[in-house]
């Protein structure tokens, strides 16, 4: 027996290699990402990035027709996209065992919203787990694939940032258990879903459901912790570990797997405690349920939204904070900003000057909506920004519309934005970003780049090509550092009568980490016009005389200042130029 530290994605890698998955696929999505990126340091199991959740879901659903056990990945709004195979799946059943990992983010640390995976697992019918820590994350994962295989049914793993992304103790007991093989059968009435074996199919799920729920009702997974019987409180996921923290003498319901949901236990739970209580993240959903139960719940006031906390709990429950250690005071504010060389920053500099409705999308450039470059005017989802666009100009047809998405988001979603509106013959504009990577959630490589999960150069997208044969009438490529020639380049799209695709082409400036030498302030030159302010650039800054300064620790030579500079004030840092003791 090995004891390690893993976070909770790491451990539910492991799990999957433990239980034998033969393949694990995906798309990046904060806090689900690094599941993948440790499953495919295991033997034995193919990893693969999908173009995005839908597609991921439907892999998946292959390697599971053919007997295969198969881990997908994906974060809390993936679930959406992926939710259409996902939900026939429930149908249709299993052959290998078929785990699908949601990650949600309550707080949005990094997501556009807060939705609640667990309504998934009701609406589509299928089990549904949910790890309080790693070690529960290993645990529940290669329990997911026997429970998949023995109900004949895809099985969700919830988790969220907090366990997601801090470590804990885990036990490693064992190695990889193969898995029976389970090999292709030929069988239609259950992988053919037309209406007629949908029907039988549907009415075999609900049998499928009632078994799983008198599993649910002895499951390990779902335990009764008795302590003090004044107080019952059910929970489930992050949040059993801040009860346990705030509330140590509790009694408490720990709930495992939330669907099905474990009715009788939860009767006989409340039946041994004076009063229950539920705390949960996102609610109000377990309370509902529980009340559904026919147990008469104590509400308490924890917030709707955000995370739970120990004070939130306490509070909750009429008592004071514990104490805490004091947060550190005075630390930097550190804003989201573009990385200094950023690619992207050309293109929203350009935007700008262009006066158009520019409908974005979700990643790095979302940034390009912050001022002073303050050049993007929504972001909803991924894709949005392609078919917005397309529906701003139907409304709006007397305003230039630019569409704006990255790389990978544009492979994601945005094609078939784009196929609409090359279809229904409207001019309109798409930029596509693309830096050579999924920068926003840590590099991954993507189908426009050809890097795969394993590293290998795959096939990658031919975007001018894609652009025409999409039914684009204009497509170019652009390099977003030259500020005037993306200008220009946006300025033809834009009054080109059929459907433009501009893509601004270069890489990351993370990715490639080449830097050229720094720039400095010529203070003669400089006055303080501000031009290379407008630029976002965090190397970039007002000294209190007001003229620029250029902090050379973090500039990395890219030159869009110093080609807005109309002064000739920014210049290259030679050994003339005095960079003080930030000199690299
Ligand atoms: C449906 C869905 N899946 C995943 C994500 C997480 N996510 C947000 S943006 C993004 C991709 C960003 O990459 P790209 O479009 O290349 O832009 P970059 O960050 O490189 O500028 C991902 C994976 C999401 N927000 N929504």
């Amino acid at each position: 027996m090995t004891r390690t530290l893993l976070s909770g994605n790491e451990a539910v890698a492991r799990g999957a290699w433990e239980a034998g998955a033969i393949v694990g696929v995906g798309y990046p999505g904060t806090p689900s990402t690094e599941v993948l990126e440790n499953l495919v340091r295991y033997e034995g199991v193919r990893c693969e990035w999908a173009p995005n959740e839908k597609v991921a879901a439907e892999v998946a659903a292959g390697v599971s027709l053919a007997g295969g056990r198969v881990l997908v990945t994906m974060k809390h709004v993936g679930l959406n996209v992926a939710a259409d195979p996902l939900f026939t799946l429930a149908y249709t059943g299993v052959g290998g065992g078929y785990v699908l990992f949601v990650a949600d983010d309550p707080g949005m640390h990094s997501s556009q919203n807060e939705q609640d995976s667990r309504r998934y697992a009701f609406a589509a019918k299928v089990p549904m787990f949910e790890p309080s820590d790693p070690a529960e994350a290993l645990e529940m994962t290669r329990l997911a694939f026997d429970l998949s295989e023995e109900h004949d049914v895809p099985v969700l793993v919830r988790s969220t940032t907090r366990i997601s992304h801090s470590k804990g103790v885990v036990e490693l007991d064992g190695g990889r258990r193969e898995a029976a093989p389970r090999p292709y059968r030929k069988d239609p009435a259950k992988w053919v879903m037309v209406p007629a074996n949908a029907r039988r199919r549907r009415v075999d799920l609900e049998e499928r459901l009632a078994r799983l729920a008198m599993h649910a009702e002895a499951s390990e997974l779902n335990r009764m912790e008795m302590r003090d019987r004044t107080l019952g409180i059910v929970v489930d996921g992050a949040a059993y570990r801040v009860v346990r923290e705030a509330l140590p003498e509790a009694s408490v319901l720990k709930i495992g797997m939330v669907h099905p949901f474990p009715e009788g236990l939860v009767r006989s739970f409340a039946s041994q405690v004076d009063e229950v209580a539920v705390v949960e993240e996102l609610g109000p959903f377990l309370r509902d349920l529980v009340v559904q139960a026919g147990v008469s719940v104590r509400d308490v006031d924890i917030p709707r939204w955000g995370e739970v906390t120990p004070a939130s709990v306490r509070s909750a429950f009429g008592l004071p904070a514990a104490p805490t250690r004091e947060a550190v005071q005075g630390l930097p504010d550190r804003p989201p900003l573009m990385c200094p060389g950023c690619p992207h920053r050309g293109v929203f500099w350009a935007l700008k000057r262009l006066g158009a409705i520019v409908t974005g999308d979700i990643g790095c450039y979302t940034l390009g909506a912050a001022p002073p470059l303050a050049a993007m005017d929504s972001c909803l989802c991924m894709g949005a920004g392609v078919s917005m666009a397309h529906g701003a100009a139907l409304a709006d047809p007397g305003r230039p519309v630019v569409g704006v998405i990255g790389d990978s988001t544009f492979a994601h979603s945005g094609i078939t934005g784009l196929v609409h509106m090359a279809y229904n013959g409207q001019a309109g504009t798409v930029v596509v970003l693309d830096n050579r990577t999924t920068a926003m959630t840590g590099h991954q490589g993507n189908p426009v780049s050809g890097v795969t999960l394993s590293g290998e150069p795959g096939a990658a997208l031919d975007l001018e090509a894609l652009a025409a044969a999409c039914g684009a009438s204009w497509a170019s490529t652009v390099d977003p550092f030259d500020l005037q020639g993306t200008l220009e380049a946006l300025r033809e799209a834009v009054a080109e009568p059929g459907l433009a695709v501009l893509i601004a082409k270069a890489p990351c400036a993370l990715l490639e980490k080449s830097v050229n030498d720094p720039v400095a302030v010529d203070e003669e030159a400089c006055t303080a016009c501000g031009a290379c302010i407008q630029l976002g650039c965090p190397a970039i800054s007002r000294a209190e005389s007001g003229i620029a300064q250029v902090d050379a620790m973090i500039c990395v030579g890219c030159g869009q200042c110093v080609q807005v500079c109309r002064f000739g004030a920014i210049v290259p840092a030679g050994p003339a130029c005095d960079l003080g003791g930030n000199a690299r």
